[in-house]
């Protein structure tokens, strides 16, 4: 990357504010092509951080970080301010184990505001330190860049309610590109494109700015009573407002957001101004690279691709789109099935069902509380809702899931994706929490099976047998290959291996096939185990506890938090029924675990064959 004698000199935020015009066009060509190389051999957000090149580069110039706090929603567009922010040297580890997180984390600079990867956060973030900035009496701006999609988020209504009645240095910048992951949904999208037709008022509004804000002091102070006449006088002319002025926001926009000038003296105007704005900024996903361009949701969140064809290499089966075959299936023969998203159409495998089944087929928007709760409304009409979701999004429908879902015993399949490890993404987007939450609420079925035969299993008993809300969890990726001598019962638990062994190891989910490759590893050690495979994991079935009452040593290898996991629960039952052996428990154990691929972690947890068969040899071993 020796060409890039721009970017590759930029070590601080302020070396870019000694940029000429030019410069600053050509430092935007230096990182785009960065980004593509980059990201064609790491994976990562491609078309995002495309489209934000010019608004990061511009928001360096007239910013201060990190006495100015930018923070990013999502945080998945947030690699061109790695660029500008001292990580270009560290670039290439991006999203590998050890290098540069995909997200923003405070922990790897101080220029990273705050931590994220979930969704809609960003403006009561920044609302936050506006507010802290006031009280400490200084003068600094807290900025939050969010896009049109996580716009789509409840959160964001509660933050504009609340910030918009205070004066504050509150700069939310929306990035509007009319997609989410998927193109974008809902009444806010025809808002925005509402404003976008409004013609020559935004455009005369810009250069009218832009010229009074060159006036040396006085600019930006005449600029932001300016904003107050404006309002009036839009009022007037269109007769109704933005919804943000509605919500006590000073709207400035649209404005070309690949413009550096015109961005640079939008948020000069933004700056001078001590009541929140909303700056409002038209973008193209994927930017400068044309396959992006062309297919934005493809080029969302990708894996290695060659940069001339842009082609990725082939991934063969997974459980997602296994998933979604299964829903189609079961639309077809039931035309009760219902298939709810919060955005996630592409990566829970539902684009098929999305074609064939337009009608039953609901994108709510990036909004899980929401999708849960309806999916209750849709129960209670009489429809059989299943809702697909990743599991760390999952997260935020815990209350919907008491409230609005197991309370009233109201039938619902929640499809959780991505449970367990998840390679890359790191702290905010592993799957490890929806075990632990949904073991605390009460009449909740779940089921974590190993095999696609098994999720088929699992989702027939919980469409037509199993009452109430019903969970069934799915690692990322493909099954793994079955054991010859093994086949799927059905049934809630299998036992695997010498039933009357005096070593057990129980698991469910993903681990079940490091498991019964230990068990062969030990076996050629003259070990003999049994492995139990829980297949529902609420509640867990007696007599899998009571098959282990006479072993020696039981482990109990779980791919999630130890505190309120299975394992804990599988423990009390043991001790209830007077377990006397020796009972230990390998799990996640009360931290967030960082990013690295899934292969790299269940190694580091000890969840790999090899590991397990150490442990066990070593374990068994003490004993005799
Ligand atoms: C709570 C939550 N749900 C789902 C996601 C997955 N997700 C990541 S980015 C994204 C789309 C964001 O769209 P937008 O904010 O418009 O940003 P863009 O990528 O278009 O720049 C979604 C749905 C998430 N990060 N958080």
């Amino acid at each position: 990357m020796d060409d890039l004698k721009l970017l590759s000199n930029i070590k601080k935020p302020t070396d870019i504010k000694k940029l000429s015009d030019d410069q600053l066009n050509e430092l935007a060509d230096e990182i785009r092509q960065t980004l593509i190389n980059t990201v064609s051999e790491t994976g990562g957000h491609l078309a995002s951080n495309l489209g934000v090149v010019e608004l990061t580069i511009a928001l360096h110039k007239v910013f201060n970080s990190p006495h100015d706090k930018i923070v990013w929603d999502v945080g998945h567009q947030v690699y061109v301010h790695k660029l500008l922010t001292g990580r270009y040297d560290k670039f290439s580890t991006l999203r590998q184990y050890g290098g540069l997180s995909g997200f923003s984390s405070p922990d790897e600079s101080n220029h990273d505001t705050f931590f994220s990867g979930h969704s809609s956060t960003s403006i009561s973030a920044a609302y936050g330190i506006a507010s802290a900035n006031k009280l400490k009496g200084n003068k600094n701006s807290a900025i939050a860049v969010i896009g049109d999609g996580a716009f789509t988020g409840g959160m964001v209504y509660e933050a504009l309610n609340n910030a918009g009645r205070e004066r504050s240095r509150l700069i939310v910048i929306l990035n509007d590109n009319d997609m989410s992951i998927s193109k974008n949904v809902g009444s806010l999208a025809t808002h925005l494109a509402v404003i976008k037709a409004r013609p020559s008022y935004f455009r005369m509004k810009d250069r009218t700015e832009r010229i009074i804000n060159r006036i040396p002091l006085v600019g930006v102070k005449l600029s932001n009573s300016i904003f107050k006449l404006k309002t009036s006088v839009k009022r007037a002319l269109y007769k109704s407002s933005t919804m943000f002025e509605d919500l006590g926001f000073r709207y400035m926009g649209p404005i070309d957001g690949h413009n550096i000038e015109i961005l640079t003296d939008a948020l000069e105007a933004a700056k001078g101004a001590n009541y929140p704005i909303l700056l409002h900024i038209k973008t193209t996903k994927g930017k400068g690279y044309n396959f992006a361009e062309l297919e934005p949701s493809v080029f969302h969140g990708i894996s290695k691709f060659d940069i001339d064809t842009g082609e990725f290499h082939a991934t063969g089966t997974s459980f997602s789109n296994e998933f979604g075959k299964l829903m189609c299936h079961f639309a077809g023969n039931d035309k009760r099935v219902c298939a709810v998203t919060a955005a996630m159409s592409l990566g829970t495998g539902l684009h098929d069902f999305e074609h064939q089944f337009p009608d039953r087929f609901f994108d709510v928007g990036i909004a899980e509380e929401h999708a849960v709760t309806f999916c209750g409304g849709l129960a209670k009409g009489g429809m059989l809702p299943v809702f697909a979701v990743y599991s760390a999004f999952l997260q935020r429908s815990y209350d919907q899931l008491v409230h609005d879902a197991a309370l009233q015993k109201l039938k619902m399949i929640i499809a959780i994706d991505r449970a367990g490890f998840v390679t890359g993404d790191g702290e905010t987007h592993h799957g490890l929490l929806d075990v632990p939450f949904l073991n605390t609420i009460p009449g909740i079925t779940v089921y974590s099976p190993t095999y696609y035969a098994e999720m088929n299993n699992a989702f027939v008993k919980a469409l037509y047998h199993d009452p109430a809300v019903v969970a069934v969890r799915m690692f990322k990726g493909a099954e793994p290959e079955i054991p010859s001598d093994f086949t799927p019962s059905g049934n809630d638990y299998d036992v695997y291996g010498d039933n009357n062994a005096d070593v057990a190891i129980v698991t469910y989910g993903r681990l079940f096939d490091a498991a019964a490759k230990a068990k062969g590893i030990l076996a050629a050690n003259n070990i003999n185990i049994k492995v139990i495979k829980l297949n529902k994991i609420k509640p867990v079935n007696k007599q899998a506890v009571n098959n282990v009452l006479n072993c020696k040593t039981v482990v109990f290898y779980e791919e999630g938090e130890l505190n309120g996991g299975v394992a804990q629960i599988f423990n009390m039952m043991l001790t209830d029924l007077s377990y006397k052996g020796r009972y230990l428990i390998k799990a996640v154990e009360n931290e967030f675990v960082h990013h690295a691929t899934d292969k790299i972690l269940l190694k580091e947890y000890g969840f790999d064959e090899k590991s397990m068969a150490e442990f066990i040899t070593e374990v068994t071993t003490n004993e005799r």
